[in-house]
């Protein structure tokens, strides 16, 4: 059961001109996501397919995920974002699939909006029972509010940890097998790192394992694929971890690395040379 009876967008905003869906008449014609060929998404699955798009919700559903997925594109690998001197801005850790906190977390602080802006960051999914809600809600957000709500990708916003930590049973359960490769490539558009003026690197994982890394470094990652095994920064930035002994340690999670203090702080993350 999909709950998202809070977000109030008008049935005729779903419309997409990129793929050529209604809500009146479905019409699928082949689109072209760049890089992402979801032609296929629609030959292979097509029967499937057409037989869900007889239920309007799962069309709206379809929407707010590939107008998501082409707003997330369209940012950099490195977002920045300015927050003006006496507004606020919350960043929020890892939900994965506790739709019932997220709740909370609205009802404590407020629904996202351009006045109440959010920085999701990542693990959406996973783990809880209700990702599929979540993410729908965060992504309906994106679509309302592209200012008030950004989402950064988390170590579990991959195809290898929603098939083992559950999000790609969920989805396959509740809305059907066609939604997990969308939902895939969508995870491949999400940016990687967010700097809140100027000042404030958030990344779902954490720092190097080398020194001297640089904004202008994260900005030109080439992130549309999925989260490579090792070795690089976009693994580093998505499965870090912050360790309370200095220097660096191997990782628990056996991916990525543990930094301390002194790493953070010999970090050129924000050398005005960048
Ligand atoms: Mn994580």
């Amino acid at each position: 059961m999909v709950m998202l009876r809070f977000v109030r967008i008008r049935s005729s905003e779903f419309y997409s001109g990129v793929v050529g869906i209604s809500l009146g008449s479905v019409q699928l014609s082949p689109i072209n996501h760049g890089r992402f060929q979801c032609t296929e998404f629609f030959s292979v699955k097509r029967e499937a397919w057409l037989d869900r798009c007889n239920n309007k919700m799962l069309v709206c559903i379809y929407q707010i995920v590939l107008q998501a997925l082409e707003l997330l594109r369209s940012m950099p690998s490195l977002v920045d974002v300015n927050v003006p001197n006496g507004n606020h801005f919350m960043v929020c850790g890892d939900v994965q699939g506790q739709y019932f906190d997220l709740l909370n977390i609205f009802k404590l602080n407020g629904l996202p909006s351009e006045e109440n802006p959010y920085l999701f960051n990542g693990d959406f999914v996973d783990r809880g029972s209700f990702s599929v809600e979540i993410i729908l809600a965060l992504f309906a957000f994106k679509r309302l509010y592209p200012t008030g709500m950004y989402l950064a990708r988390g170590n579990h916003e991959s195809k290898s940890m929603n098939k083992i930590y559950g999000f790609e049973g969920e989805v396959k359960s509740k809305l059907g097998e066609p939604f997990i490769e969308l939902f895939a490539e969508a995870f491949c558009c999400l940016p990687l790192a967010h700097v809140i003026n100027n000042k404030v690197f958030v990344v779902h994982g954490g720092l190097f394992s080398v020194d001297g890394v640089k904004l202008s470094d994260i900005r030109a990652i080439d992130r549309f694929c999925e989260p490579p095994e090792e070795g690089s920064l976009m693994c580093e930035i998505l499965w870090s971890d912050p360790q309370p002994q200095l220097g660096r340690g191997p990782s628990k999670h056996g991916v990525g690395l543990s930094f301390g203090a002194d790493v953070t702080k010999r970090s050129y993350l924000f050398d005005p040379m960048k």
